[in-house]
């Protein structure tokens, strides 16, 4: 059986004129996918860089880039081969990353480098003491020259756009496709402070010359099986060491200027909008919030995928409060709250997708700080409890405490605040989710009354929120 290459497609090679950050399993059925699809897309090739680990450049490259998207709907699969990704390459290869970024040619950088990658305090001003940012910046005021001892994407990015600076390559645009609200000035704070702490005048120059465009992007992407490469062997008749599942929808929103072009991506459906807030509150709290609740809700009640812990009428009746709080704050007849929310059970309930909660679960400090917080603080404000999204807290609070290995920015200030009891250890680890949150002793009693929801009796959940027992009971989603 040959193996997949640019010889069994007619998919040419386009030359490199944006560099990706975060070689994922994401960035390939969303930015690849719509590139492709682009009106223009054979004109703009992707050069995408891995994070921490060579593996995923070193498969996709032996095969030219190229990998099958196995788009998975309730019915069946559908396969396509994207072909965007000209160059795939080890992240640590900093200097080509540098030698792409100071390229005139190259006109945007686009990042998926998850949310706890623009440091701890994603959503507050610049720490160049957090974890990582440091250790890189101790490298840049020593031996800069080659930039090889660099382990953040960020850092790597800094020392690359210094070069674009030398090279008066001109200007060029950020793109952030993390999850995380504003994320293009939350990566503008990260970028400019990491240069201003090394550089002054790289920071004046990057306020100059670099545009930073927010974006909100969605599509679910589970992670690839054994049982995925072997599916697209048997169907397409070729070998695929990299091939991509995903559901059929996909969505991107864009706010922000590309000052040397970009592809069409309005071709594909991208929206280019003025005011990215609402979309964007809309996505993370709708779709990534239920998420994160129903990792952890599910994973206390013994469920594996989201599509499973759906069907859990407790985690269920959850997910449908914590809607309606975050509802009352999305504004705007054209976000469409009803339609997105029935789209949405029928998206995590495509059973044919395995999405693990344990996937989901991870960094969730960081996550739940724009995901839970936000809500929780307006429904606070609007004068109500916040019973819906104190809810996913206390289930973080509880799915925290029995994880030996916990993936978490902030692994080892949770397993010390896992040494305290009942409402101290809820304020500790409140407090870390977003500074004062734990001093506010309602907040703390209310999440402390709603943890042991998900790991004891069923009708805790009419209990311990403000939801009639009937309404939950009843409600059927
Ligand atoms: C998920 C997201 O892992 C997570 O935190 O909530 O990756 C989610 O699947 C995507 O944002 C969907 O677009």
């Amino acid at each position: 059986m040959p193996a997949l290459d640019r010889t069994l497609v007619r998919l040419p090679k386009a030359p490199v004129r944006i560099v990706h950050l975060g070689l994922g399993a994401f960035h390939r059925s969303h930015e690849a996918w719509y590139t492709q699809h682009a009106g223009d897309g054979a004109d703009w090739g992707i050069a995408a860089f891995t994070g921490r680990r060579p593996d995923a450049a070193l498969a996709l490259a032996a095969q030219d880039g190229l990998f099958t998207l196995v788009e998975r709907s309730g019915d069946g699969d559908s396969f396509e081969v994207i072909g965007s990704i000209s160059e795939a390459v080890d992240g640590a290869d900093v200097r080509r990353l540098r030698e792409l970024v100071s390229s005139p040619e190259t006109v945007m950088v686009t990042l998926t480098i998850t949310e706890a990658a623009y440091g701890p305090d994603s959503n507050g001003s610049f720490d160049a003491e957090a974890a990582g940012f440091a250790g890189d910046l101790a490298v840049l005021a020593g031996s800069a020259a080659t930039g090889g001892k660099l382990t953040t994407p960020l850092g790597r990015l800094v020392w690359s756009l210094a070069g674009r600076r030398e090279a008066a390559a001109g200007p060029v645009a950020v793109v952030s496709c993390d999850n995380l609200s504003g994320n293009g000035d939350v990566a503008r704070r990260a970028i400019t402070g990491l240069a201003e702490a090394w550089d002054p005048e790289l920071a004046l120059w990057i306020r100059a010359s670099v545009s930073f465009v927010s974006t909100s992007v969605d599509r679910i992407t589970p992670r690839t099986t054994d049982a995925d490469i072997a599916e697209v062997e048997e169907s397409c008749g070729y070998r695929d060491s990299s091939p991509v599942v995903a559901e059929p929808f996909r969505n991107w929103v864009l706010s922000g200027s590309f000052p040397k072009g970009r592809p069409r991506w309005e071709d594909a459906g991208a929206v280019v909008v003025d005011d990215i807030e609402p979309y964007e509150n809309r996505k993370l709290w709708l779709l990534n919030g239920a998420h994160s609740l129903l990792a952890y809700a599910g994973q206390l009640r013994g469920h594996t995928t989201v599509a499973q812990a759906l069907e859990d009428p407790l985690c269920r009746d959850a997910v449908e409060s914590f809607w309606d709080e975050a509802a009352q704050h999305l504004a705007g007849g054209e976000l469409r709250i009803p339609e997105y929310r029935e789209a949405l059970r029928a998206r995590f309930g495509n059973g044919r997708i395995a999405h693990h909660l344990s996937q989901i679960a991870a960094d969730g400090s960081t996550k739940l700080r724009m995901r839970a917080v936000p809500v929780l603080s307006a429904e606070r404000s609007s004068g109500r409890s916040g019973s819906g999204s104190a809810m996913m807290l206390a289930a973080w609070i509880d799915y925290v405490a029995g994880q030996k290995d916990l993936q978490d920015p902030l692994s080892d200030a949770i397993a010390e605040a896992n040494g305290a009891d009942g409402a101290d250890r809820t304020g500790i680890l409140l407090n870390l989710v977003s500074e004062g949150l734990g001093e506010d002793p309602e907040i703390v009693a209310l999440v402390t009354r709603l943890c042991g929801t998900f790991t004891s009796d069923a009708n805790a959940l009419a209990s311990a929120t403000d939801t009639p027992a009937h309404l939950i009971s009843g409600r059927n989603s």
